[in-house]
């Protein structure tokens, strides 16, 4: 074979094999085209190689070259001739196990906390009386929790073993002991602060006290407080409110009975019973506000008066629900939550 026969032969075998590479419609037909072109004993590839072998000395490194280029590109071919074969396998195989008829997995949907519901809903009855919603930090300082609240430093309230106080950097750097707020009352003295008469809010959160756990009791529970403060606010208004809250969240017939109670910030104070489907339950404290704690805040108390209440919400939500144990709330057992 002549220098430039050999050169015919091999530019004829690339474009065959590169043709036949890229034609082959499955893998059956690319191995034969394999074989044919590149098959290590009788392919066109290995015939090639051999008349290189038989060129004279003098033309070896040219053909030789060139010989190594078209391998390459051949092999190139084949290799690419094997990932799209591979590529669409894989797209016919997931064709398959796609079935769009199957029914969707349905993902499991929550929704808020019994706790979060019953906030939700005395937020809405009470803003339909015309309370609008105020808010207070859950670490107070002394003043917020007690003095302007007309609890003076020698008061048993204040006791250390009764609240949970904090170490803060305020307090590291000389400033006041800081503590989480033991009541929502705080709320009240915040708004009256900023705020002149007539006030109509309500706070809700939560409250801390280092209070044992027993099926009334946690040591974080949340309050609802609510203030009206006007000219001639009297407790009859205290107590229609409450029905009106009461009645709005049981949906029947609730009687309020005040009995004769102690709070420093009012006076008189009063413990709130509900009855509720013939029961009697201790929903919380209330009073009409302190003169002192008016005058505290800059306000008259002559011009006006005002009540407070402050009611537990774990407690209306477990009369609501009949739930017996405080302390199911916040196990975030789902069997528990999703009865909701
Ligand atoms: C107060 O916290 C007063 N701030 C209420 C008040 C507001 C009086 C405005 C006057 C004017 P008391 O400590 O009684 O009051 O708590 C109120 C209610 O919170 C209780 O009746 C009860 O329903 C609830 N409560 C108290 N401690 C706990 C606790 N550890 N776990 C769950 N609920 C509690």
């Amino acid at each position: 074979m002549s220098l430039q026969e050999f050169f015919q032969e091999l530019e004829l075998f690339g474009a065959a094999a590169t043709q036949r590479f890229a034609a082959a419609e499955d893998t059956a037909a690319l191995e034969a085209a394999r074989i044919e072109f590149l098959g290590a004993r009788s392919g066109r590839l290995k015939q090639l190689q051999k008349a290189l072998g038989q060129l004279p000395a003098a033309d070896r490194p040219q053909a030789g070259q060139r010989f190594h280029q078209v391998r390459q590109q051949v092999e190139q071919a084949f290799k690419a001739a094997q990932a799209r074969l591979c590529q669409q396998q894989r797209a016919s195989r997931s064709a398959e196990l796609f079935d769009p008829t199957v029914p969707g997995l349905r993902p499991p949907l929550g929704h808020l906390h019994p706790i979060t519901q019953t906030i939700e809903q005395l937020k809405e009855i009470m803003g339909r009386l015309g309370f609008s919603l105020a808010d207070g930090p859950e670490v107070e300082d002394e003043w917020h929790n007690f003095e302007a609240l007309n609890i003076p430093p020698e008061h048993p309230a204040r006791d250390p073993l009764d609240n949970f106080y904090l170490a803060t950097a305020s307090q590291l750097a000389g400033g006041g002991p800081m503590l989480l707020r033991s009541q929502t009352s705080t709320v009240q003295i915040r708004v009256m602060e900023r705020q002149k008469p007539p006030v109509r809010i309500i706070a809700v959160g939560r409250v801390y006290r280092p209070d044992t756990p027993d099926p009334t009791h946690s040591p974080m529970f949340h309050q609802i407080e609510g203030l009206m403060v006007d000219r001639h606010v009297t407790m009859a208004d205290l107590k229609t409110v409450l029905r009106m809250l009461g009645e709005s969240y049981f949906h029947g017939e609730v009687h309020i009975r005040f009995r004769p109670s102690f709070f420093p910030f009012t006076e008189p104070s009063v413990e709130i019973d509900m009855s509720w489907q013939g029961r009697w339950i201790e929903m919380g404290g209330a009073g009409m506000v302190d003169p002192n704690v008016l005058r505290a805040v800059g306000y008259d108390p002559e011009q006006v008066s005002g009540f407070a209440f402050g009611l537990g919400i774990e407690r209306l939500c477990m009369r609501q629900h009949g739930v017996d144990d405080i302390r199911e709330f916040f196990r975030n057992d789902v069997r528990f939550l999703q009865q909701f």
